[in-house]
């Protein structure tokens, strides 16, 4: 029995060709975006840009690992499971993430699946990933507004090279960049008319979870924040143990800001 697949010769600079051509030809559309959703792998960027691009939205999503699920995919504790409160289960159902009851008001899924749906979701719908890719500066100019994203590949900061960015434009920003709610600072700290912001409080889960549609807002100009971003900004307590509703309800609220501007 021949046990070698059977096919035709494979150029090696070809397929190197494929690769350059396709991914060029994307970074120079996505120069232009409706939306850049920043730690757009996280549980929280991940559902905006399902929402966004499902919505015909030209999404961009910049994220600086090289992995998807930011703080979801490792669970509670490395165990990969997570918890969904009843108000996001339209959320689990939509994206066909399956859960289990564990007693009223607590349904246990797993962190894998969760990704892996989101993830498959945002990119049928049509949201490009650009991750090893960061952020590290913004655009504001005489609008007064967030319109552009300075990005630089992730590498190039972890080997401290001085090496120059490229700039994106957008018209609307997502900082769902988690706990260091990263774009929401640079912004302030050049100066950005935005409140102090606070960081996040002490845990207690169901403030956190309560309030955080609450804080999922445009802060400033072109700037939306989601996920644990939107409570770092509003000095809002955290939520501890892995209870993802709230990233998943905030994710949705901010593509649904975004999609009453722009549509
Ligand atoms: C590009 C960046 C940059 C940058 C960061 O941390 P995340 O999972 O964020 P959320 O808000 O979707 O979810 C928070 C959740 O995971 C969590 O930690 C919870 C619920 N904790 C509760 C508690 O009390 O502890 O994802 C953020 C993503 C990450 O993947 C980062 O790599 C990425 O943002 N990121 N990407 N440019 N400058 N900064």
């Amino acid at each position: 029995m021949n046990l070698h697949m059977r096919q035709k010769e494979l150029d090696e600079v070809v397929i190197s060709r494929a690769i350059l051509a396709e991914q060029n030809a994307v970074m120079m559309d996505y120069l232009d975006l409706e939306c850049a959703v920043v730690g757009g792998a996280g549980p929280a960027g991940l559902t905006t840009a399902a929402y966004l691009a499902e919505a015909g939205i030209k999404t961009g999503v910049i994220e600086k690992k090289l992995s998807v699920g930011g703080g979801m995919w490792g669970g509670g504790m490395m165990f990969p499971r997570i918890v969904v409160q009843d108000e996001a289960r339209p959320i689990l159902d939509k994206f066909g993430i399956t859960y289990k009851e564990y007693q009223e008001n607590y349904y246990v899924a797993s962190s894998v699946e969760a990704v892996s749906h989101l993830t498959a979701a945002a990119c049928d719908a049509g949201a490009e990933f650009f991750n090893v890719t960061m952020v590290e500066d913004v655009v504001v100019k005489g609008d007064g507004r967030v319109s552009g994203l300075v990005i630089n590949w992730t590498a190039v900061e972890m080997a401290r090279l001085h090496i120059d960015p490229l700039t994106l434009r957008t018209k609307y920003t997502i900082d769902a960049t988690g706990h260091d709610a990263t774009i929401a600072h640079q912004v302030k700290n050049k100066g950005g008319d935005l409140p102090p912001i606070a960081g996040e409080g002490f845990m207690w889960a169901d403030r956190a979870e309560a309030n955080i549609i609450e804080h999922t807002k445009e802060v400033f100009p072109g700037l939306i924040v989601a996920g644990m971003a939107a409570n770092a900004v509003a000095g809002e307590n955290r939520m501890g143990p892995p209870i993802f509703g709230g990233m998943l309800l905030s994710g949705r609220r901010a593509a649904e800001l975004v999609i009453e501007k722009l549509l």
